[in-house]
This record gives C-alpha cells, sequence and structure tokens, in this order.
C-alpha cells in the first residue's frame, strides 16, 4: 500500500521480465539462450536500476526544491556490500523478481550472488557510514554520503599454506550501480607556494600558486531507503590528470612517457584503500587523498549552497558535515580558506560558519590510531593550509592562555602542533577545535576519551562539546536481508514487517518465549542458517563440520587489541584437555567449531602471525582421529560483508573480547545479537550496554574491568609478570613444535612472556577458559539457551541505526527528515 503508484514498482512479474530481457537483449546486448548467471544478474540489476533511477532524480529535485538543510557525511570508506539484494528487498519487490527469474529458469540466490562487494573500506568504521546512509535514506534526511571512488577496495585474502596473502580487488567492471558524472569536475589543487599581497581597500590577502592540479570526477551511487520514495546520493570522487587524457603539449612536443606518467601520476590517488586498520600510516599519498577528496566534496557543497543565494552565516543554517573520524579533517581547514581567500570573509567570522558546521566523530582511543602529519610534509604539499593551520593554533592557544594563564605544560598538550622532530599536525586537535560537537560511539569510550586522551579540551570547552552517540546497525541488512526466516519468523509473530523500521517493537517477542511451537521454529531456522554455513565451510576450506556443534565465532579484522590469539590460545587449551581425556569423559564434550575470519594489514606481522597460528592449528586439530568432531578449527578465508551476511545468522556464540577499554565500540557483537546467538566477551565497548539491555544473564561476560588495566600494565611492568599456568602449558605446547616450526609463533610468545603483555591475555586467560566452560554447559540445557536466544533478540531494539541517526540529527546537525506526501 506503501507505493501504490510509485514508478520504483514493477506491476507484475510480466512487467519484471519484459525490462530484463530488454536490459539482456539491447544493454548488454546479448541473447536470451545465451544469458549465464551473471548476465541474470546484470539484467535484474538493470531493470531495478532504472526504477531506482527515477526515485533518485525526483528526491534531488525534492530536497533542492524544499530547500533544507542537508547532511553531508564525509568518510574515507564505505563499506557497502552487495546492493541488489538490498535494492530489491527495500523497493518491495523481490519476490516479483524471484518468480520472474525462475520463470527464465534461474535461481535469484544464483544471480545475487554473483554481484562484486563494493569493499571500499576496511571494518567497523567503514561499515558504521554504510549503515547510515541506509538509515537516513530510510527516515527521509536530506543527506548525502562523500568518498573516494578506489580502483582497487580492500584487498582480496586468500590462505596459502596457512598463510595471508593479498590480492588486488578489482571492482569496477561492469559495475551497474554507479554513473559517472564527466560535466561535474572539481580540479584540486597541490604543493606550489603562497603570495602576500594588499587588494585595494589595503587588506592583506593569500593567494596560493600551485604546483599541480588533478581532476576530480563525480561517480553517484543512488542509495535507496526501505519502503520510501527516499533515494539518496553517495558520490565518489575519481581522479584524473587535468587537462584530460594527458598532456598535448608534452605529448607533440615527442615527450610521450612523461605525458602519459602525469596521468598516472594524477589516477593514483584514487588507485587504493589503504588497508590499515586502527593504525596510522600515513605516506604522501595518503594526505594527498585526503585533501583531494575534501577539497573536491567542499567545492560541490559550497557550490550548491551559493545556488540558493543565501548570506555566508546561513551556511551552517542550510549545511552539517560530519567527520567519519579524523580522516577528512582537512575539510576543517579548507572551508577555513574558502571564506577567508577566495570569499574574502573576516576571519572571526569564518570561524564561527566553520565551528557551527562541522561535528566530529572519535572512533578509537589507541594512541597509535592517532593521526598525526608530519609539518614538512603538509608545508610541500598544502603551504596555505598549513598556514592556516598555524593561525587556527595561534588564536586558539591564545584563548587557552588566557583561561589557564602561565599553564605551559597544557599550551603543548593541546597545541595543534606536537613539538617533535620533526614537528607534527595532530589532526584531532583540528578536529576538536573546528567543530561544535565531538562524540566517541558507546558510553564507555566516550567517558574514556574524556577522561583520557581528549581531557584537557573538556576542560577548556567544558562538557557540552562532548557527546555519546552509541552506534547501531541496519536492521534491513542485517536482520530482514541476512536472515529472512528469522525476519519472516519475528513478522509472523508481531503481525507485520513494521519493526524493521520502529526496531523497539521487537520487545513484544517476549511474550513468545515460552511458546513450544514458536522456540521450535526459532531453532530450527538456526539450524538451517548452521548448515549454510556448514555448507560455505566446506566450499571454502574443504572441511566437514557437524552442524550440530556447538558453533563459536570470532570474524572482525585481526588485531592484537581485539585478541584472536587469546581466543586460539583457548582452542589450544581445550584440544589439550580433550586430548588427556579418557572415552568417558569425552562422551560428554559439547562438540565445538572454533570459526575464525579477518583480515590483517599488510604490514603487521604480528596479526599475520596470529592468522598463521590459527591455520596451523587447524592444520593439526582436524585431522587428529581422536578429536573428530569434538573440535574442528576453521579460518574462513577473505571475511567481508557477503560473507558476514551468511557467518551472523549461524553463531550459537561469539567472541567480542578485546582488552577492556580498547574497542571503541564494536559492531558485530550487534549483529550477532540480533541475529539470535548469544556472545561472550569483555566489559568493553558497546558489550556494556547490549548487556544493560538483554540482561546479564543473557551474555557471558569475563576478564579485567577498564578501570583496571593501566595498573595491571604497571604490575606487569615492575613487579614482574607471571605467565598463567594454564597458558603456560598452551605455550610450552606451542613451543614443542606441535603446530610446526615454533619460531614462526616467537614473536607472539614473546609479546607475552617477555614484553609486558600489553593486551593482558594472560590476565585475562583463566576467567576467559572458566567462561567457556559455563557456555559448553548452558549450551546442553537448549531450552533454556532458546529462551535467552529469544528474549536477547526482543531486547535489541536499541541497536537499530535509525536510533542513532535521530540522536546524530537532534544532538548534533540540527535537520529535519522531509516530509514525503504521496
Ligand atoms: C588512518 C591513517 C592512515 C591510514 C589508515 C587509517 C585508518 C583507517 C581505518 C585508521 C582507522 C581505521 C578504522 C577504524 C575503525 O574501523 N574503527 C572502528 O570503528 C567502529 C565504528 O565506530 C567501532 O565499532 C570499532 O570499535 C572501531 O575499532
Amino acid at each position: 500500500a506503501w507505493r501504490k503508484h510509485s514508478a520504483t514498482e514493477f506491476t507484475s512479474k510480466d512487467e519484471f521480465e519484459r525490462d530484463f530481457v530488454r536490459h539482456i537483449e539491447t544493454t548488454l546486448a546479448r541473447s536470451l539462450y545465451n544469458c549465464d548467471e551473471l548476465a541474470a544478474y546484470s539484467g535484474t540489476a538493470l531493470a531495478f536500476r532504472d526504477r531506482l533511477i527515477i526515485e533518485w532524480n525526483r528526491t534531488q529535485q525534492r530536497q533542492t526544491f524544499t530547500d533544507q538543510k542537508r547532511v553531508y557525511y564525509l568518510s574515507l570508506e564505505f563499506l557497502m556490500g552487495r546492493a541488489l539484494d538490498n535494492a530489491m528487498l527495500n523497493v518491495g519487490m523481490k519476490d516479483v523478481a524471484r518468480d520472474g527469474l525462475a520463470d527464465l529458469g534461474f535461481r535469484i540466490e544464483d544471480a545475487i550472488t554473483q554481484e562484486h562487494d563494493a569493499a571500499l573500506g576496511n571494518g567497523g568504521l567503514g561499515r558504521l557510514a554504510a549503515c547510515f546512509l541506509d538509515s537516513m535514506a530510510t527516515l527521509n534526511y536530506p543527506a548525502w554520503g562523500y568518498g573516494l571512488r578506489y580502483r582497487y577496495g580492500i584487498f582480496k585474502q586468500e590462505i596459502v599454506n596457512g598463510y595471508q596473502m593479498e590480492v588486488p580487488d578489482y571492482w569496477l567492471d561492469n559495475n551497474p550501480w554507479e554513473f559517472p558524472r564527466h560535466d561535474i569536475t572539481v580540479d584540486i589543487q597541490f604543493y606550489g607556494h603562497v603570495t602576500k599581497y594588499q587588494d585595494e581597500n589595503g587588506k592583506v590577502c593569500h593567494s596560493w600558486e600551485s604546483g599541480e592540479t588533478v581532476q576530480a570526477v563525480a561517480y553517484d551511487v543512488p542509495i535507496p531507503g526501505y519502503r520510501t520514495k527516499t533515494t539518496n546520493n553517495l558520490r565518489l570522487w575519481s581522479s584524473k590528470a587535468s587537462s584530460g587524457e594527458f598532456d598535448f603539449q608534452k605529448f607533440n612536443a615527442g615527450d610521450y612517457e612523461s605525458a602519459v606518467a602525469d596521468q598516472q601520476t594524477a589516477e593514483t590517488i584514487s588507485a587504493v584503500l589503504y588497508p590499515n586498520d586502527n593504525l596510522e600510516r600515513g605516506k604522501e599519498l595518503r594526505l594527498k587523498q585526503q585533501y583531494f577528496w575534501c577539497a573536491a566534496s567542499l567545492y560541490d557543497i559550497v557550490r550548491r549552497f551559493k545556488k540558493t543565494n543565501r548570506a555566508w552565516s546561513e551556511f551552517p543554517d542550510q549545511v552539517a558535515i560530519q567527520l567519519n573520524d579524523t580522516h577528512p579533517t582537512l575539510a576543517i581547514v579548507e572551508l577555513q580558506r574558502i571564506l577567508i581567500d577566495v570569499e574574502g570573509l573576516e576571519w572571526d567570522e569564518a570561524w564561527r560558519i566553520v565551528i557551527g558546521t562541522f561535528g566530529y566523530t572519535n572512533h578509537t582511543v589507541l594512541p597509535e590510531a592517532l593521526e598525526k602529519w608530519s609539518v614538512p610534509l603538509m608545508q610541500n604539499l598544502l603551504p596555505r593550509h598549513l598556514q592556516i593551520i598555524y593561525d587556527i593554533n595561534l588564536f586558539f592557544l591564545q584563548s587557552v592562555e588566557k583561561r589557564f594563564p602561565n599553564d605551559r605544560d597544557m599550551l603543548s598538550r593541546v597545541s595543534i602542533i606536537e613539538e617533535s622532530h620533526p614537528k607534527m599536525v595532530r589532526m584531532a586537535h583540528i578536529a576538536i577545535i573546528g567543530s561544535h560537537k565531538v562524540n566517541g560511539v558507546a558510553e564507555l569510550h566516550s567517558d574514556l576519551i574524556k577522561t583520557t586522551i581528549f581531557k584537557d579540551f573538556v576542560q577548556i570547552y567544558g562538557p557540552d562539546r562532548f557527546t555519546n552517540v552509541t552506534n547501531g546497525i541496519t536492521p534491513r541488512r542485517w536482520l530482514h536481508q541476512a536472515n529472512p526466516a528469522l525476519s519472516a519468523l519475528i513478522a509472523e509473530k508481531l503481525g507485520g514487517y513494521e519493526f524493521l523500521t520502529d526496531l523497539t517493537l521487537l520487545d513484544k517477542l517476549e511474550t513468545f518465549v515460552d511458546d513450544k511451537n514458536f522456540r521450535r521454529e526459532w531453532s530450527d531456522i538456526k539450524a538451517k542458517n548452521k548448515l549454510r554455513l556448514a555448507r560455505l565451510i566446506k566450499d571454502l576450506t574443504g572441511y566437514s563440520v557437524n552442524p550440530n556443534s556447538l558453533f563459536d565465532v570470532q570474524v572482525k579484522r585481526i588485531h592484537e587489541y581485539k585478541r584472536q590469539q587469546l581466543n586460539i590460545f583457548g582452542v589450544i587449551h581445550r584440544y589439550l584437555s580433550i586430548k588427556a581425556m579418557t572415552p568417558e569423559q569425552r562422551k560428554k564434550v559439547v562438540p565445538r567449531v572454533s570459526i575464525f575470519g579477518g583480515k590483517a594489514a599488510p604490514g603487521y606481522w604480528m596479526a599475520k602471525s596470529i592468522i598463521y597460528l590459527i591455520n596451523s592449528v587447524a592444520a593439526v586439530v582436524n585431522k587428529d582421529d581422536d578429536i573428530g568432531d569434538l573440535l574442528k578449527v576453521i579460518f574462513i578465508e577473505d571475511y567481508n560483508v557477503s560473507k558476514a551476511e551468511i557467518i551472523c545468522p549461524a553463531s550459537d556464540i561469539s567472541e567480542h573480547i578485546s582488552t577492556a577499554g580498547t574497542e571503541a565500540s564494536g559492531t558485530s557483537n550487534m549483529k550477532f545479537v540480533l541475529n539470535g546467538g548469544l556472545i561472550i566477551g569483555t566489559c568493553d565497548g558497546a558489550n556494556i550496554e547490549i548487556t544493560r539491555e538483554i540482561g546479564e544473564q543473557n551474555i557471558f561476560l569475563f576478564g579485567n574491568l577498564a578501570e583496571d588495566v593501566e595498573d595491571l600494565r604497571h604490575r606487569h611492568f615492575y613487579g614482574g609478570f607471571q605467565l598463567d599456568p594454564q597458558l603456560k602449558r598452551v605455550f610450552e605446547t606451542i613451543k614443542a613444535g606441535t603446530f610446526g616450526d615454533p619460531s614462526s609463533f616467537n614473536s607472539l610468545i614473546s609479546s607475552i612472556e617477555e614484553h609486558g603483555d600489553y593486551y593482558l591475555v594472560s590476565d585475562d586467560f583463566n576467567s576467559y577458559i572458566a567462561t567457556h566452560e559455563m557456555v559448553d554447559k548452558e549450551f546442553q540445557n537448549q531450552e533454556e539457551w532458546l529462551a535467552k536466544s529469544i528474549t536477547s533478540v526482543a531486547r535489541m531494539g536499541f541497536f537499530s541505526m535509525d536510533r542513532v541517526t535521530n540522536e546524530y540529527a537532534d544532538s548534533i546537525w540540527n535537520v529535519e527528515p522531509l516530509d514525503i506526501a504521496d
């Protein structure tokens, strides 16, 4: 009923089939008789794309016409995954497409899985940006995403002899979801020098004579909301030599090689996504990417604002720009530059506009992840911006000096410039000083930034500039799309799918917890999802796993702070325990499959050796006839969004076991619980709020608390260090060569035994093992387990991305959704 006469609707499967065939025969120039699954995907995608384009154009017209404040979400990462299934579900015509495809001899699932993931992100931060887009469109916010159109997204991971290998992810061929806008281009300047001059009124002005120009070309991606006409825009910039194909003067002068080289230099900017997650490893190219994207986006935003002929002072009433971490911080400096150098505003007026416009989201407290750029590098690449940064800093430090006279330490701590060799620009400081709101992504995390890394800024600005918005996930992709059977069961009980746009409605499920039939259906769905994952595991690894085992999953980027090493050491402990059992004892063991997945940054050796250890343990355990089904170890290669959609619905228990105080939020914890999995976790990030919502009897928490971490690290350092005896036994087994050449694992073990165990693996080992024993025990009581599973899902409403989007809109952006009349 929601879109009776909407342009997106296929009135019948015949109409879908007609469009499908037309695209096969004309757009793709193929015959229906020689149409494979890839063509079936393309035909379906093009048929749906036609419909999206119409609503997309109308949405843009509507937003221009109503002329309300818009949100711009700036993120270097958008981890979108596949688009077709999402588009069909949002438009509400998946069943029509399924029937139509069946008529033509195709299974819709086969078509859907042909699509290459859009993997323009590393992990949580990039996926959060994608969930934002889905939610902003669904709630009818006038919102744009701005990002980079990487030619290569996050690398594909292959496991070769147990080691991670990186393979380039070329994903752009035949991508029907992007529209090149060759008419929307911006020339972006780099290098060069700044000259001062006086204008006719004697005012001192700056002009930046740049040394290199690169062209930014817009590529637009439609973002359909769920069951709404709103189809928002994600604009991705691609880099290109500014003189077109290449420099014809050089070419005509016979300098062909250098003409081509210039072109390649320009195209390099948007060539590849940096594969570091929570680690700052910036090279000049990364800074170039950041400025290229910020400058192009701001030019676009300012151009759109200027069309409305408003006074500059109204800019913050029309524009909200959200910075996804510090990666887009140069946008602050660029807007100030445009306002003072190009538009001729006075500094103070310009700076008020800047602060009114920007909000900054922090995603980490890890010191190694805080972005810094060397002053000489910045001086060379962006000379005018560095001057402006110094001026921002000067005015800021003067104001701090007034409020905290004679506190030199305070000044040096909060200065944008770190007085090191070379000097460094602290990007988070610019982001805080240039924004009206700074937010963390879970309560603990937001408290931690206020009391540790940004403590001084709370003193300076007061507590109001800092706030918390706990992360969420879109239930459209992470429940309805990933787990259609569970979504349908819930809809049947609740009398419709309204919960997908108001997730708090899930609470009505609690009334069915004791319903025998309902429990049976709930558990059958989990069993089917486990079977689906077992098939994927068989395909990818060749290992057969027993789907009746307890599926224990840890999938996320590999990082020492996330502690996959704790997990695999726990698996080794379990292996040794089973080996030591009598046949009688073994009968009581709960069979378990330990499933891992995740990528390591290519230069992160410790993370890579964790992957190697997991695979080495798998190779021994999985072929040990003594063990059989009691324990299997699986590493799923190339973990990505589309694999997550299969993995999340299939877990019995998932692991979110970071050292307390290190994981800002985590979002996969929410995905697993929303799909009826229980979790084992530390008191970290959003785990704490998940516990508050679902009840502590429904989660397995263990380990030291964030408040005790500093003390423990201090004790490791001074009071000596006592290795947990059970962990010691695990280390001895590794050192004995049980899992191959032990020298491969030296650094992993010595970081704990000898180098202070920074992530407290040993301190938490005992309670980790004990908690897993509780998991086994409780899993044997399936009825209780099911009650926990259902109750938890019923209480997950808080973690909808829609709640998150509305909180940002109210407390940071001050924007209203658009009224969509029929
Ligand atoms: C920085 C400089 C140079 C190169 C790369 C980077 C870089 C890239 C990606 C730094 C950090 C990231 C990604 C961080 C990230 O994913 N953080 C996660 O964000 C999630 C969403 O808020 C949280 O749930 C996670 O807790 C947090 O780790």
